[in-house]
């Protein structure tokens, strides 16, 4: 019956639809008994109502019908939760990093990217790292859905049935633009799989500086097409004077290297005017910082 695209989907979808089903039932009986029962026993043809004592058979059937009804949910949901909670030795583990507004992802060679990559057919295991707000890990397809706690490392896993690109939601509000807090994962072969994995880039020939600045996020943030997003945009950015606060005091500073790196650096030190101080700061090696400010160097 289920064409699923992850382990997981057959059993979530067995005890929803258990539920929904059972509500139905519930629904369509108690609203036609009730519509009946005005009728039947309205005050014209029962001027007087009758006084009842009580009904053992029908107590002991309103408590143990729907006593079963709401184990067998149970049953339903455990039989679907408990292998959600059960990773595969031979997981492959990928880390997840969770910042307003976007997610990254990590693999345990170094390599970074903004979409999650898996093979199909192999259990992955993704460790949730929030690192300022609640988010929430939702992949809606797989069935896969988790709280992102700063400061309290959770875990999904699942194991994809079929290739393709599926959503990737924040399913935690989480600010101005957790609505745009979108991604994807991508399932694909095995061999795929491999050449993605040990490629130091996607085939495209994407500058260095743009691939480190999409990876670890900044884009959700900083337009590079002049557009206002929730900090100032790249374009134009390089060689201009801003007005910042440092420390308090207002002061103008030149968008120069060193003040690019400082700002991905040490955000809070010098906030441009009109731009609230929320930016995380980012450990980064000199060499993508400096990649990054040459690619925003190129945004004219
Ligand atoms: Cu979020």
């Amino acid at each position: 019956m289920f064409n699923g695209t992850s382990t997981f989907v057959e059993g979530v979808d067995n005890a929803f639809l258990f539920i929904v089903v059972i509500s139905l039932i519930l629904l369509i009986v108690l609203t036609f008994l009730m519509v009946y029962f005005i009728f039947r026993y309205r005050k014209e043809r029962n001027p007087v109502a009758s006084q009842i004592e009580g009904n053992v058979t029908l107590e002991v059937l309103w408590t143990v019908i729907p006593g079963i009804l709401v184990l067998m949910m149970f049953w339903y949901g455990w039989k679907a939760y408990t292998p959600m909670r059960e990773v595969p030795e031979d997981a492959m583990v990928v880390k997840a990093v969770a910042r307003m507004w976007a997610f990254s992802f990590e693999y345990d060679n170094g390599k970074k990217s903004d979409k999650l990559v898996v093979p199909i057919n192999k259990p992955v295991k993704v460790v949730l790292e929030a690192t300022d707000v609640l988010h929430a890990f939702y992949i809606p397809a797989f069935r896969v859905k988790q709280d992102m706690v700063p400061g309290n490392p959770q875990y999904v896993w699942f194991s994809a049935s079929k290739t393709g690109s599926y959503d990737i939601f924040c399913a935690e509000y989480c600010g101005t633009l957790h609505s745009a807090m979108i991604t994807k994962v991508e399932v694909l072969e095995e061999t795929d799989y491999q050449a993605w994995y040990e490629g130091s880039a996607l085939a495209g020939d994407e500058p260095v500086g743009l691939k480190l600045l999409k990876d670890n996020a900044c884009i959700s943030c900083h337009s590079t097409d002049g557009s206002q997003l929730v900090g100032p945009t790249f374009k134009g950015l390089f060689g201009k004077t801003h007005k910042v606060v440092s420390n308090g005091v207002e002061k103008e500073i030149v968008a120069d290297d060193a003040y690019l790196m400082k700002s991905i650096t040490d955000p809070a030190s010098d906030v441009v005017v009109g731009f609230p101080a929320i930016m995380q700061p980012y450990q980064l090696p000199d060499s993508s910082l400096k990649s990054m400010v040459e690619f925003i160097k190129t945004l004219k």
